[in-house]
C-alpha cells in the first residue's frame, strides 16, 4: 500500500515538474531570459500554476508543534502570499516553551490555532501522515507537502506540489523555495526560519547539511540574530524550566513504577541544562523524596536527573535516591560516586535501556 501511495507520490511530483520544465522552456524561448533566471521562473511556476480555487489555504505542522513545525508554516504561508496565492499559516495548540521564548526574544508572533481541518485546505509542512496531522485531514484538501521525514500515508489523487527531502529543518526546505522563487525574504520571515534550523539541529549540531548551513548562515544575516549559541542556549533552558510545575509536580512529570526482585520502588526521569542547573534540581528532588515518601507506600524512591548539554566534560547525570537500601542499591548497580545525597554519572544513563536492566541485575541476584 505504502509503496502505491509513494509511486502516486512521485508520479505526481516528477508529473508537476515535467509541466514546469516545458512552461518554462517556452518563455525561454520567446524572451531573452538568462540561464540563471531559469529555475526561479520554473520553480515560481510550480507554485503559482497550481489552482488553489477561492478559498483560503492553510498552510499547518504536526501535532505537538514544536518550533519547525511553526516556523516552516509562517514562512511557507508568507511565500504563498507573496506569490499572490491566498495562504494563512496555522498551528495545532499553543507552543511549546521553546519556541515561545524565541519568539519573544525575537518579537514574532505565533500564528492562530487551528485544530479541526475538516472541509478545509492545507498545505502540510513537517510531517505527512494522518496520525501526526490534526483531526479531520481525512476530510480535508491538502494541496502540497513540505517535508523531512519519512513519507506518511496522506493520500491525495489530484496532482500537487510535495518536496521531501533529508535536511536538518523543514524550514530549509522553505528558504530554498524562497530562493528558487527569487522572492526575497522578510527579517520577520527569516527568524521564525532561522528558529525552526536551531531547533531542530540543535544550532547546527545535529543532521546539518549544506542546504542547512546555507540557510542559517543568510538567515541569521537578515534576521540579524548575531548570538544564534545564546538564543539556543535559552530555548532549551526554557524547556527543561519545568515553569509553573511545583517541585512535586516536575518529580511526577516523567514518573514510573516498578517491582523487582520483591522490591517496589519509583523513578522520576528529569533533564536540565548545564551541570549547576541539574545539580541544583536533583538536590530539590532530595526534598521532594523525603515528602512524598511515606505517602507513596514503596520501598524507594530514585530520580535521574540528565545534564543536557552536549559537548560538554561537565557531569552528565545525578541520581537520588531514597529509601532503605537504596543508595547502596546504587552503588552496587553503577559506577558513580556518592556526595551527600547525590550520586554523580560522568555519563547519561537511559532510565530504559540502562539503569533498570542494571538494577534488576543486582535485585534478582541472591547474595
Ligand atoms: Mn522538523
Amino acid at each position: 500500500m505504502k509503496n502505491v501511495l509513494f509511486k502516486a507520490v512521485s508520479a505526481a511530483v516528477v508529473c508537476l515538474l515535467t509541466v514546469g520544465l516545458v512552461a518554462c522552456h517556452r518563455t525561454d524561448s520567446k524572451n531573452t531570459v538568462s540561464a540563471s533566471d531559469v529555475p526561479m521562473t520554473c520553480y515560481r511556476s510550480l507554485l503559482t500554476s497550481f489552482d488553489y480555487g477561492e478559498e483560503t489555504t492553510y498552510v499547518i505542522g504536526h501535532k505537538t508543534p514544536d518550533a519547525d513545525t511553526v516556523g516552516s508554516a509562517v514562512a511557507y504561508a508568507g511565500l504563498l502570499n507573496r506569490l499572490g496565492i491566498k495562504a494563512q499559516a496555522a498551528v495545532s495548540g499553543e507552543l511549546n516553551k521553546e519556541t515561545s521564548y524565541a519568539y519573544a526574544q525575537l518579537g514574532i508572533e505565533s500564528p492562530a490555532i487551528v485544530d479541526n481541518a475538516e472541509g478545509k485546505q492545507f498545505v502540510l509542512v513537517d510531517h505527512s501522515s494522518y496520525s501526526q496531522a490534526i483531526d479531520g485531514m481525512n476530510g480535508a484538501k491538502v494541496v502540497g507537502i513540505l517535508d523531512h521525514h519519512g513519507i506518511g500515508d496522506v493520500n491525495v489523487s489530484e496532482l500537487i506540489n510535495v518536496r521531501c527531502a533529508p535536511v536538518g529543518a523543514t524550514a530549509s526546505l522553505v528558504y530554498l523555495a524562497y530562493r528558487e522563487c527569487g522572492v526575497e525574504i522578510p527579517e520577520d520571515m527569516a527568524k521564525y526560519m532561522l528558529v525552526s534550523i536551531i531547533s531542530d539541529t540543535h544550532n547546527m549540531k545535529r543532521s546539518v547539511t549544506d542546504l542547512d548551513q546555507t540557510a542559517y548562515d543568510e538567515l541569521r544575516e537578515i534576521a540579524g540574530v548575531e548570538d544564534t549559541e545564546a538564543l539556543y542556549t535559552g530555548m532549551a533552558e526554557a524547556e527543561m524550566s519545568y515553569e509553573g510545575l511545583s517541585d512535586k509536580e516536575i518529580f511526577l512529570s516523567d514518573y514510573k513504577d516498578y517491582e523487582i526482585g520483591g522490591k517496589t520502588f519509583g523513578m522520576a526521569s528529569l533533564d536540565a541544562y548545564g551541570e549547576e542547573k541539574t545539580r541544583d534540581l536533583a538536590e530539590r528532588m532530595v526534598k521532594v523524596m523525603e515528602e512524598n515518601y511515606a505517602e507513596m507506600g514503596l520501598d524507594m524512591l530514585f530520580a535521574k536527573v540528565s545534564n543536557a548539554k552536549e559537548d560538554s566534560d561537565e557531569n552528565m547525570m545525578y541520581m537520588v535516591a531514597y529509601g532503605e537500601g537504596a543508595s547502596e542499591l546504587l552503588l552496587k548497580s553503577f559506577d558513580c560516586t556518592q556526595d551527600g545525597d547525590l550520586f554523580i554519572f560522568k555519563e547519561n544513563l537511559s532510565r530504559k535501556k540502562q539503569i533498570i536492566p542494571a538494577m534488576t541485575t543486582v535485585l534478582e541476584s541472591k547474595d
